[in-house]
């Protein structure tokens, strides 16, 4: 049994590479050709095998660690005078590099004189039969040694073909859409280089499997995997679902900006993440449109829905969603996601607030108001909030301090032809019945004509969702934040309640109060909800 470290073999000449990903742990027994490691570059990611079987005694790096070829990555414990499969093992005892064949590769010739020549760069060592998915340039553009000229991608990983010199591009032969070949050109480029023949750059740029013995004319780029690393850029790491297609680049990008892959909407070919899309999901999350992770960052990990084909089950038509439908769609997930929510159910008697409400109908006509329930359950709603000022509070966004109101602005959710929508009545605590009547039904034909201003929907404390009109026993409502609670109206019924000595017919109103958990324990809204039923079952106690 010998120890072996296993280094990091020939990664295109790159500096630096990140360690994405370690797979294995001490103690574990590697076949020849495992992946160990996930290094990433800027042009690609790709798993490191190992290059002889053996037990691994230490694991040397970790996960964000910076290497670069020849840096020690583990030791291993291999039987004794096992061969390695190549050259990315040192032997522990004389610590003598066997890529020394790669290292003391023959440097290119020199020369004083730059001349242009025309370079054709083809389909790299490896990457055949792989579709061309994205052409990066176009003719006449000056690409830097390692910029991005082509994506391909296998079924199993995508991979950028990387300019070998600085240059000019001079026409494109690639087709997006088309199959590689092997060896079958790219493209054509203009290079400046100190010799005609290849140079230093190339050679570096240039595997051990791709020999500087290509035809001069004729430079075959490594994508950064190297001769030891499979032929393709490995894409898939663990923490990223395996159904993600995404670019080298396009991963690091999303990294940089913490978003998870798996909550992006790829719009490439076959569902492929380009930068576009990540940078237009940060945009969404940023714009409040999408729901921002609860932990911070952008990725809550939740994969989104995948998308279907709908036409495969039969007829469909598109229809576009109005402004407001995606806003609430976007703020409902952000809210939902958000906030731990805690629903509490129960039932007021409204037998007397019906019979009062009744009694003021025909004062109520004079008036030009319709006096529903709701006006009452505003006024009632209020005065819970004040006795119970736990409810009147949000969260402070420095996540330090709790905002107490000292105003009562309630929301209510109306359901117009644009969507759904929630103008906010001031001072509610303030206001008489017939004045909170007027001011609701104003509001409520602002917002069935589509004239609420930005202001008549702001400064809620507390919101208000009805669906009594329309039927129904329960529902859960959502938190509408920065506010903290909600209650939820469903349908009154004539139900028969035990009163001590017999069952008597009263009008029963069923409610249920969703409340964000992180402001609100179940002791203060247990005396949030038993109040607000007192006042709703005798609303004299309004006066008290
Ligand atoms: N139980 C029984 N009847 C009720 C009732 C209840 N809980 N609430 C209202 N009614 C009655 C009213 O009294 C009225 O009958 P009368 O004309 O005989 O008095 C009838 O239902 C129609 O009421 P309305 O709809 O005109 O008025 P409203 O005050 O109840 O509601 C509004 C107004 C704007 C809140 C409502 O129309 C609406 O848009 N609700 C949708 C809310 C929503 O979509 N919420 C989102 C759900 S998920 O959070």
């Amino acid at each position: 049994m010998t120890k072996q470290i296993v280094t990091v073999p020939d990664i295109g000449g790159t500096e630096g590479a990140e360690v994405v990903e370690v797979s294995i742990a001490v103690g574990d027994s590697l076949e020849q050709e495992q992946a160990m490691v996930v290094l990433e570059t800027d042009k690609a990611s790709m798993d490191v095998p190992c290059p002889v079987a053996g037990r691994v005694s230490a694991v040397i790096v970790k996960e964000g660690d910076k290497v670069s070829e020849g840096d020690p990555l583990l030791e291993l414990d291999v039987a004794g005078g096992a061969e390695t499969a190549d050259s990315a093992t040192t032997d522990n005892t004389n610590n003598s590099n066997t890529e020394a064949a790669v290292a003391t590769a023959p440097p290119a010739a020199a020369s004083d004189s730059a001349t242009v020549s025309s370079q054709v760069v083809s389909v790299p060592d490896g990457a055949e039969d792989a579709d061309i998915i994205e052409i990066l340039v176009a003719a006449g553009d000056e690409v830097a040694e390692g910029d991005s000229l082509i994506v391909l991608e296998t079924d199993k990983a995508s991979m950028e073909v990387p300019a070998p010199q600085a240059g000019t591009i001079v026409s494109i032969t690639a087709k997006q859409g088309d199959k590689t070949q092997v060896g079958g050109e790219l493209l054509l480029m203009d290079v400046v280089s100190a010799a005609p023949a290849v140079s230093s750059a190339t050679a570096s740029a240039t595997s051990a499997a791709v020999p500087s013995t290509t035809a001069p004319s004729t430079i075959t780029p490594a994508p950064a995997p190297s001769s030891t690393a499979p032929s393709e850029a490995t894409v898939v790491s663990a923490s990223q679902s395996q159904a993600v297609y995404a670019g080298p680049a396009v991963r690091k990008f999303a990294r940089e900006m913490a978003v998870e892959l798996t909550a992006v909407v790829g719009t490439g070919e076959r569902g492929r993440i380009t930068k576009d899309d990540v940078k237009a999901y940060v945009k969404q999350v940023m714009s409040g449109q999408k729901a921002a992770p609860a932990g911070g960052g952008m990725g809550a990990g939740i994969p989104p829905v995948p998308p279907v084909d709908f036409t495969q089950f039969g007829e469909i038509e598109l229809q576009p969603m109005s402004k407001i439908k995606k806003l609430t769609a976007a703020n409902m997930s952000r809210n939902w996601l958000n906030i731990p929510h805690v629903t509490q159910f129960d039932d007021a008697d409204i037998t007397e607030l019906e019979s009062f409400r009744k009694s003021l109908k025909a004062e109520a006509e004079k008036r030009g108001v319709k006096l529903t329930p709701l006006p009452f359950l505003l006024k009632a709603c209020a005065a819970a909030l004040v006795a119970e000022p736990s409810f009147n509070v949000s969260l402070h966004h420095d996540g330090e301090h709790i905002v107490q109101k000292n105003y009562v602005h309630i929301g209510v959710a109306v359901d117009s032809p644009i969507g759904l929508v929630v103008p906010v009545i001031r001072d509610v605590d303030k206001k008489g019945l017939w004045e909170l009547a007027a001011d609701f039904m104003a509001l409520v034909n602002k917002a069935r004509e589509g004239k609420l201003a930005p202001k008549d929907m702001q400064g809620g404390c507390f919101t208000l969702s009805s669906l009594g009109a329309m039927g129904g026993t329960g529902f859960t409502p959502i938190v509408n934040a920065p506010e903290v609670a909600i209650l939820g109206v469903s349908r009154a019924q004539v139900k028969p309640v035990w009163n001590g000595s017999e069952f008597a017919p009263r009008t029963m109103l069923p409610l249920s109060l969703s409340y964000d958990h992180r402001a609100i324990n179940g002791g203060d809204a247990g005396r949030f909800f038993s109040y607000l039923n007192s006042v709703i079952a005798d609303v004299r106690r309004l006066l008290l």
